[in-house]
């Protein structure tokens, strides 16, 4: 073990497959600082690590590891779980069979070559039957794996279900394949375990989010899918889905079908209610929680036409207005209409669904981020409204009247809900400003989801005035720059190396993909493993920086194409040495 107490360190001979292990990994380390300035593997670590097994991502809180592995066989693995309630068991059970089915992934197309006659026997224990998500569900739990015999014994213990599967997680990271020998006629790999592993871990952060955005280009349920399978294998916990945009709105509702009929690409294109049912229970399963927004007043268009036809008046303005520069950030604009009162019943309808739809969320996103006053500006009903209560047209009137569509449509929604205590997210905006927030929204109501410059103060001065925040630093955890030509793409190192503020305040953070420019045929490698990098400084917030999390992340990398997820590679072939 070297001074992390985990960490491969590794002489291996890529002819051979032969690895030594090295001695005095501290001056291995002082070593690898001086070869810093290669691209694609600035530290020169990848000759230097197996990382097979034992590559441990996102870095436990507290590990010790032996380097001792036995082979066996997936099938040879039983799992006990002693007194739970039924719904925990339940979990547990899916869980166990999620687990060995990432174990025989491991092995490739083939079935695992049987090798050894060892048994795992799977301990799982939680004093808790409590299935919900929040932002203190205990996610903590200890993991050992010792020998008895010709039995290895792996015990998990969590306070909760949710903590019992991330101790799966880092389970299968204590396994690797390897080819067995040449001379038999085949390529199938077998399984090896570690054999001693004593591991605490919980998250420093509660609030570890991707954000997925479906408004701008439709994601099949598939694709969600698989950015879930990722997130879980990286134990990021909550999936922030943009649903809806200015450009489409798939969300088929029960109580408002006209948003889906006039607002989604095509009847296909949609999400049904049982889409939503299933998506939540898979990502349940997998320790994620599916926080919805529906992003207004602004980012909203295609789909509220029907209010018109359906003699409601006009729900949104603005909608595919020219030129759409003077009245929006993006085409095909679009702005909520904050003076037609049918607004408010109709919004009162969604909610109703949304609530239906997500019974167990617990929160909801309002959006309320690039409110264009151009647009209400630009619009005679709005126009004629404030000169009939004899208002301006001042900046300042218009930021009062956004927030007084604010304030009725969190009444709107309280009238849903039946109480005033969900929080509500909304993302930093002119509204959010430290100097007139506190007029608006009120702290113990609203957290903040601020993507400003890490150099911005912003984050800071909102925890100064007592208001929990979300963290998505744009120009770290975007994932959508360097496809727009006027910002840089952030490697997996820039987006490692985004450090939180210090604060009981922050949350935590998400890393967001927006949809303008990703699909299913693309989205997976702008994803991964960039969020994985994030995912690692939301789970342990490690001191160190890229250089020792380098050969892991590696690894990691490879996990996950083993997971049928298609991201991009880090480096040549040759440094990730997973190969043979
Ligand atoms: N869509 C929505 C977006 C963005 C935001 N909201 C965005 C803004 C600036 C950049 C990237 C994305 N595409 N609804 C801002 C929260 Cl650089």
């Amino acid at each position: 073990l070297n001074e992390d107490g985990w960490r491969w360190l590794w002489s291996c001979d890529t002819r051979t497959e032969k690895c030594r292990r090295k001695s005095e990994p501290v001056v291995l380390g002082k070593k690898l600082e001086l070869i810093e300035t290669f691209q694609y593997n600035s530290l020169g670590v990848c000759r230097l690590t197996c990382g097979k097994s034992g590559a441990l991502w996102p870095k436990p809180k507290y590990a010790a590891l032996t380097h001792n592995i036995l082979p066996f066989h997936p099938n040879a693995i039983r799992f006990q779980i002693p007194n739970v309630a039924e719904k925990a068991r339940e979990f547990l059970l899916e869980n166990a069979r999620i687990f060995r089915n990432n174990v025989f992934a491991e092995c490739g197309s083939e079935d695992c070559a049987i090798v050894g006659d060892t048994e795992v026997l799977v301990f799982l224990t939680t004093n808790s039957s409590s299935l919900s998500q929040n932002w203190f569900t205990n996610e903590s739990y200890h993991l050992e794996v010792k020998t008895k015999g010709t039995q290895l014994i792996v015990e998990i213990s969590a306070g909760t279900v949710f903590g019992v599967r991330h101790g799966l997680e880092t389970l299968t990271q204590l396994i690797a394949s390897y080819p067995i020998y040449r001379k038999l006629q085949t390529s199938q790999r077998g399984l090896v375990i570690i054999t001693t592993a004593r591991i605490y871990d919980e998250p420093a952060f509660s609030h570890r989010g991707l954000l997925l955005d479906t408004g701008r280009n439709y994601l099949p349920i598939e694709t969600m899918m698989r950015q879930i399978d990722g997130m879980a294998a990286s134990k990021l916990n909550v999936l922030h889905w943009h649903a809806t945009d200015s450009q489409s709105f798939p969300l088929e509702l029960p109580r408002t079908p006209q948003m889906a009929r006039y607002g989604a690409y095509s009847s296909a294109k949609v999400y049904r209610p049982n889409d939503i049912r299933h998506l939540i229970r898979y990502a349940k399963l997998r320790g994620i929680r599916i926080i919805l927004e529906m992003d207004a007043p602004s980012h909203s268009g295609n789909g509220w036409q029907w209010g018109v036809d359906a003699g409601l008046g006009e729900l949104a303005v603005c909608v595919n207005k020219m030129p759409w520069r003077y009245y929006c950030i993006q085409p095909p604009c679009g702005q909520l209409n904050p003076v037609n009162r049918n607004l408010y019943t109709v919004l009162t309808n969604l909610y109703q669904d949304f609530h239906d739809l997500f019974p167990e969320s617990g929160v909801f996103h309002m959006g309320g981020d690039e409110v264009h006053l151009g647009c209400w500006n630009s619009t005679d009903e709005i126009v004629n409204y404030l000169a009939q209560y004899g208002r301006n047209r001042t900046t300042e009137d218009f930021l009062q009247l956004w927030s007084e569509y604010q304030a009725d449509a969190l009444k709107s929604y309280d009238s849903v809900i039946g109480h005033k205590n969900t929080p509500i997210i909304v993302w930093s905006s002119a509204l959010t400003d430290p100097n007139i927030i506190t007029r608006y929204l009120p702290k113990n109501r609203y957290i903040i989801q601020t993507w400003v410059p890490a150099s911005e103060t912003l984050n800071n001065d909102l925890l100064k005035l007592g208001y929990k925040i979300v963290v998505s630093t744009k120009d770290a955890w975007y994932l959508d720059h360097g496809f727009w030509g006027v910002t840089e793409y952030h490697g997996w190192r820039i987006v490692y190396q985004n450090r939180l503020p210090k604060h009981e305040n922050v949350l935590g953070g998400e890393v967001c993909m927006w949809g303008e420019l990703v699909d299913e045929h693309d989205i997976d490698n702008r994803i991964w493993p960039r969020a994985a990098a994030a995912a690692e400084r939301l789970w342990s917030n490690p001191d160190d920086g890229t250089a020792s999390a380098e050969s892991r992340f590696y690894r990691h990398r490879e996990r996950l194409v083993t997971r049928g997820i298609k991201p991009e590679a880090l480096a040549p072939r040759w440094c990730v040495q997973n190969e043979g």
